[in-house]
């Protein structure tokens, strides 16, 4: 029989990206329970071309699931996972409740998808949105030149804050849509946009916000310490010098990352497009002359990280500058955690042949 999946958090915005691409890829599962909040409980929504009921998150819901995949806030996987497993589960959660746990493997599939293997707790961990676009194109990178350092902008959109964010800047784009004086001396765009601003800590129509996360320690953003922590733990390099600058920016769906990074060896632009050609999940978008960059509108609905604007540094041969752009709602989200949860049940499935 094939496994059975949960869906924990199926009606949020990265549920809904879980269930098209569990309607859309090579099918690993027999039943799908899809799983949410009591306030969802009443509510059906479609998966492989079938209406299912949502269920209530209880301990029961689990009896009988191989494999449960979690989007739901930090607080709610770090009660709920363990239940999942104590009824019999393993559980791939997308938060960062359990990332940094030594006992819980942090898991970019075309990384290090041997990682799933080892999970004593019987939890596996899906990485940030943006570690998981930057990592795919730095681990080919890190394997050809050694990786030391790496400085990075993120630039990431508002749909990273859920369809709260999303809805908030469609409400403040409608609310300066027209007023050419806006974002000049003359207009306001604070008072344009008025007091309710969602998720941000400041208008995000016609602006940019350095701010994403939670405040952490000495000033970091939680953000940007995500993207130190778990790069190190993905690549187990756990001295990696990383250095995030972690921006929110008006588009709708799709992080970017600038990214200039110290290798060991001395690197070429054209050694590192080689590198990437042929990289998993990398799709290589590298000639500025025909104007094709990486850029979130192109990349968004797609699975790879698109990667650009590849440069060996004027003033350090061993480093690279380089743009990359992913659909966070896909790769940084629920792509990861699908294609993690096709591991273990491509396991299950080698278990009981
Ligand atoms: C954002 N990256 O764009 C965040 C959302 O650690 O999975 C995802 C937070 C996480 O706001």
């Amino acid at each position: 029989a094939q496994p059975t999946l949960a869906v924990v958090g199926a009606t949020g915005s990265v549920g809904s990206v879980m269930l098209e691409l569990l309607s859309s890829r090579r099918n690993h599962w027999g039943e799908i329970r899809l799983v949410a909040s009591a306030r969802s409980v009443g509510k059906s929504l479609t998966c492989r071309g079938e209406r299912l009921d949502v269920l209530p998150l209880t301990a029961e819901v689990f009896d009988g699931v191989d494999v449960a995949m979690f989007d739901v806030p930090d607080a709610v996987s770090e009660h709920w996972a363990p239940i999942a497993v104590s009824r019999g589960a393993t559980v791939v959660d997308n938060s960062s409740a359990f990332r940094m746990r030594p006992e819980v493997p942090l898991v970019v599939p075309e990384v290090n998808k041997d990682a799933v293997k080892s999970r004593p707790i019987g939890i596996v961990a899906s990485a940030n949105c943006t570690t998981a676009a930057m990592i795919i194109a730095m681990a080919p990178l890190h394997d050809e030149y050694g990786l030391r350092e790496l400085v990075l902008a993120s630039y990431q959109s508002a749909s990273g804050a859920g369809q709260l964010g999303v809805d908030t800047l469609h409400d403040q784009l409608a609310k300066v849509a027209g007023d050419r004086m806006l974002g000049s001396r003359t207009g306001n765009v604070r008072q344009a946009v008025g007091d309710d601003l969602g998720p941000f800590p400041a208008p995000l129509a016609l602006n940019v916000v350095p701010w994403a996360g939670d405040p952490a320690d000495l000033g970091w953003s939680s953000e940007e310490l995500k993207l130190r922590n778990e790069s190190r733990k993905i690549l187990g390099l756990p001295a990696l010098k990383v250095s995030a600058t972690c921006v929110r920016v008006p588009v709708v769906t799709g992080h970017s990352i600038a990214v200039h990074a110290v290798f060991a060896a001395e690197v070429t632009a054209d050694g590192a497009r080689q590198a990437l050609r042929n990289a998993p999940g990398v799709i290589l978008v590298d000639d500025p002359e025909s104007g094709e960059f990486p850029m979130p509108i192109d990349a968004v609905g797609t699975d790879p990280s698109w990667v650009g604007r590849i440069r060996r540094a004027m003033d350090d041969p061993r480093a690279l500058s380089l743009f990359i752009t992913g659909d966070n709602m896909r790769k940084g989200a629920a792509l990861n955690t699908v294609q993690i949860a096709e591991l273990l049940a491509t396991e299950i499935a080698k278990r009981s042949t």
